[in-house]
């Protein structure tokens, strides 16, 4: 009887621990936080074919209307979306904006949001980007301009790390690579992941979060125009390794137009 009751009262304890830990990480994981963008994130439209008319995100919570909001951006931080917030869908988890068509041109676009959860009260925030491009101007601009490019150097914790930007200039579709070194040279082969943040402060742009693929052992990267506007960007860069604490680095970089 002694033990059945021990039991019984272990059981109460572990079941508390277990309820106080789901919350928990219910919590972490809450808040509202974007499951999909339409058009999906780093989207290249072709200027003569079908350009996206709206832009909607589905969050994982209810967005308030009155605080929410999508702003849409071109490369001059100037808004293109007809500033006509709405939320949509059943369970009051989408919302969107239209876009004005004839502000539409070869480009880089950024999409700014802020969520207020109606579920917990907190406020998240981010950004994505697509690009529109020329056809006709992108054939002839093709001979990549191969000293137009940015190199930048740290060692963090015994690893060197080089970051390469090519090419360097805002509105653009770059190509971002992270090669990551041992002091003998080796590359570095415990990496799970590297994920690039950016953030532009001046004009509000951002956490944009990009996941870099792997080439080879030591060597990741990822194309995108997440420079989507000249001027002063943040990019932090982080290295998750298996065994081993993650790497992490933050470069300030003045972007320059094309
Ligand atoms: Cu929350």
């Amino acid at each position: 009887m002694n033990m059945d009751m021990k039991t019984i009262f272990m059981i109460g304890v572990l079941f508390f621990i277990f309820i106080g830990i789901s919350s928990n990480s219910i919590h972490v994981f809450g808040h509202a936080n974007p499951v999909l963008y339409n058009p999906p994130s780093n989207s290249v439209f072709q200027l003569d074919q079908l350009l996206p008319n709206n832009i909607t995100i589905l969050y994982s919570e209810r967005p308030e209307p009155k605080v929410s909001y999508i702003h849409v951006l071109n490369a001059q931080n100037e808004r293109i979306d007809n500033n006509d917030f709405k939320i949509i869908g059943q369970d009051e988890r989408g919302a969107s904006v239209s876009l004005d068509s004839t502000k539409l041109s070869s480009g880089a676009y950024t999409i700014s949001w802020l969520v207020l959860s109606k579920d917990d009260g907190h406020i998240t925030k981010g950004s994505y980007v697509f690009s529109i491009i020329d056809p006709l101007l992108t054939t002839n601009n093709t001979t990549t301009n191969e000293t137009n490019k940015l190199i930048k150097k740290t060692i963090i914790d015994q690893v060197n790390l080089e970051f390469e930007i090519i090419p360097f200039t805002a509105g653009d579709i770059n190509t971002f690579t992270v090669t990551l070194k041992d002091e003998m040279g080796k590359p570095i082969d415990n990496v799970k992941n590297v994920i690039m943040q950016f953030n532009n402060q001046e004009q509000n742009i951002g956490p944009i979060i990009a996941n870099l693929k792997k080439v080879e052992n030591g060597i990741y990267n990822t194309t995108g125009a997440y420079l989507s506007q000249e001027g002063q960007w943040n990019i932090k860069i982080t290295v998750q390794r298996t065994g081993e604490y993650d790497l992490n680095h933050s470069f300030d970089i003045a972007v320059p137009s094309k």
